[in-house]
């Protein structure tokens, strides 16, 4: 079993908190931080089971951010979350030295978009701290992922670099209970040709056997589906997103609206169990 436990509900429901002036739906709102506390506070009082906590944003042409800012941004959060509240909490970050501190104030899972990837001793890092680690795929670098993205078999190249990446890491000594899968949806595909194949094929990524992560948050295949709906627009197909993921297997959702979720997720899932 991961640190994190599943709910009486089922799938897991983890909200998004962007410490960051720039992430492509909420930068700027969270930054300052009490405004961020606040947030926090609204997400578990909305029903969150996880928090994942970012400090730079992953959008392509996103401003990079040095190891010392990020750390700024999101510790100070982090500890003062830990203080009133034993919400499992997770570091968003490709950072090995942020996910080191995030872990010491508090933080129990490590989600690096890029599996581990970004620096030399990234396995190193996640084996040594024990905590959770979501490996993420993304085809390319955050700045120029969405420049042609290719492939011959969305699904099978997913599935198969998550089992590559599960591999380094079990080989790196992270321990297998603790690694989540999570095909990153946006990281790297076309906005509806890859993207909706991918969530379409999710079966094959929970059938990989590790707890699968799903983030379509507002993402921008939902306003290429309806009429170019900016991200602020783009709860319904958030939810029609996250609900095809919890319809597939998949063990948490990774979203910003929590109160909605929660509800969309414990009205399918009641359904589903009542089927005869
Ligand atoms: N999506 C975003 C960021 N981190 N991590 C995982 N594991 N899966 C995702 O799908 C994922 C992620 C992008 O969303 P957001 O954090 O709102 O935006 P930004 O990267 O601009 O901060």
């Amino acid at each position: 079993m991961t640190t994190i436990e599943r709910t009486a509900s089922g799938a897991r429901v983890m909200g998004v908190l962007n410490v960051t002036p720039d992430s492509f739906s909420d930068g700027g709102d969270f930054v300052a931080f009490d405004a961020a506390l606040a947030q926090a506070r609204r997400l578990i009082a909305d029903g969150a089971d996880i928090l994942d906590i970012g400090g730079e944003s992953s959008r392509p042409g996103a401003a990079p951010v040095d190891g010392a800012e990020e750390i700024a941004r999101v510790v100070p959060v982090i500890r003062a979350i830990r203080a009133e509240s034993d919400i499992p909490i997770s570091i968003d970050t490709m950072k090995p030295e942020v996910a080191r501190a995030a872990v010491e104030a508090g933080a129990t899972m490590w989600n690096d978009v890029t599996a581990l990837r970004h620096a030399p001793h990234g396995l190193a890092t996640a084996a040594a701290l024990g905590c959770d680690v979501v490996l993420m795929h993304m085809q390319g670098e955050p700045g120029t992922m969405q420049e042609g993205p290719r492939y011959q078999d969305v699904v099978g190249e997913v599935a198969a670099f998550l089992a590559e990446r599960a591999r380094a890491a079990l080989a790196a000594g992270v321990r297998r209970e603790r690694i989540w899968l999570d095909p990153g949806v946006g990281f790297g595909k076309h906005v509806t040709r890859h993207n909706l194949p991918l969530i379409a094929g999710l079966p094959r990524i929970v059938a990989l056997g590790y707890p699968v992560l799903l983030g379509v948050s507002r993402k921008s295949f939902i306003g290429a589906l309806d009429g170019g709906a900016p991200p602020d627009r783009r709860l319904g197909g958030s939810i029609a997103g996250a609900l095809a993921g919890v319809a597939a297997g998949v063990a948490a959702v990774r979203v910003h609206d929590v109160r909605e979720t929660v509800q969309a997720v414990r009205v399918w899932e009641a359904i589903a169990n009542a089927a005869g």
